[in-house]
């Protein structure tokens, strides 16, 4: 018999239990987390708040460990599996805000890259925002964005990237869109963990955005000013 004593999650106060989720989202244990998310649900967390507390702030911490060579990519990807677990349960009320249509987004992480967690925090924000999200998954070329554009004429393209190699690509794909004459028929906003301002900047982008957050404010504040546009045209 085991010695350890077993964790009853819903025995734990909010602040335990967060801290046990972080621990769980370490060891990637997705049914501890899909159980845990669905306690603070029901505590009255709000969707965002356990997205943001709990989840993202786990993984934030087994981002420094895998930097640090602590964890290696397996045990990331039961973290992420877990995550995604997680996620699964608060999209759905994400995007049940009611939120009044706000615009049409397409987004993709570019060529290269399979990173997609960060990618679908944003989608899923976007979309409880009140966004028709249109979401290419990962590893997109510019013949795949163009594609999508062709296909939903969105108001904003989203293109996301985690690597120091793969965010280039975001350039490659704006200079299509300059070439093509349609740069101009669209927001372009860009965000991963690698990018930074100055970088948004030197490739053209409208805007580079921090997180979730600051993305989903960022298209808000753009389609609030496209309108006025037209009211005052
Ligand atoms: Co990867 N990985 N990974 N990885 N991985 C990083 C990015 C890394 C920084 C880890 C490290 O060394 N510290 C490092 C990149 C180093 C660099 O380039 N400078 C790295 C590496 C090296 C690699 C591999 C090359 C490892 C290998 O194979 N040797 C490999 C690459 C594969 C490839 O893409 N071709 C690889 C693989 C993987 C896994 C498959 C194991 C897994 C991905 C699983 C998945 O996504 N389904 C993984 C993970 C999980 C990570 C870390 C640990 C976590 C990323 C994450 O999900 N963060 C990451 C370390 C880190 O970032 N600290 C790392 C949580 C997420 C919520 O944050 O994605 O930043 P983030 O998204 C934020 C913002 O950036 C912003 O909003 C999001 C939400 O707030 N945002 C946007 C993101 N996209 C946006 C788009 C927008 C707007 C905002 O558009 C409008």
């Amino acid at each position: 018999m085991s010695e350890e004593e077993e964790i009853i999650l819903a025995e734990l106060n909010d602040e335990e239990l967060v801290l046990q989720m972080h621990d769980d989202l370490y060891d990637g244990m997705k049914e501890e987390i899909e159980e845990a998310v669905n306690i603070l649900l029901a505590r009255k967390w709000t969707p965002y708040d356990v997205l943001t507390k709990a989840l993202v702030a786990g993984m934030t911490i087994v981002g420094i460990d895998f930097r640090d060579g602590i964890l290696f990519v397996p045990e990331v990807l039961l973290a992420a599996n877990a995550m995604k677990g997680g996620m699964t349960i608060l999209r759905p009320l994400l995007a049940k805000t009611g939120a009044p249509k706000q615009g049409t987004i397409v987004i993709g992480t570019v060529k290269g890259d399979i990173h997609d967690i960060g990618k679908n925090l944003v989608g899923m924000m976007m979309e409880g925002a009140g966004f028709e999200v249109y979401d290419l998954g990962i590893n997109n070329d510019v013949e795949e964005y163009l594609a999508a554009i062709e296909e939903h004429k969105p108001d904003i393209l989203g293109m996301s990237a985690l690597l120091t190699t793969t965010m280039p690509y975001m350039k490659v794909v704006i200079d299509t869109l300059i070439a093509k004459e349609i740069r101009d028929d669209m927001i372009v906003l860009v965000g991963g963990a690698p990018l930074n301002e100055e970088f948004g900047k030197a490739i053209g982008a409208d805007s580079y955005c921090r997180d979730a957050a600051v993305a989903v404010e960022t298209a808000k504040e753009y389609m609030a000013r496209k309108h006025n546009q037209f009211a005052y045209a």
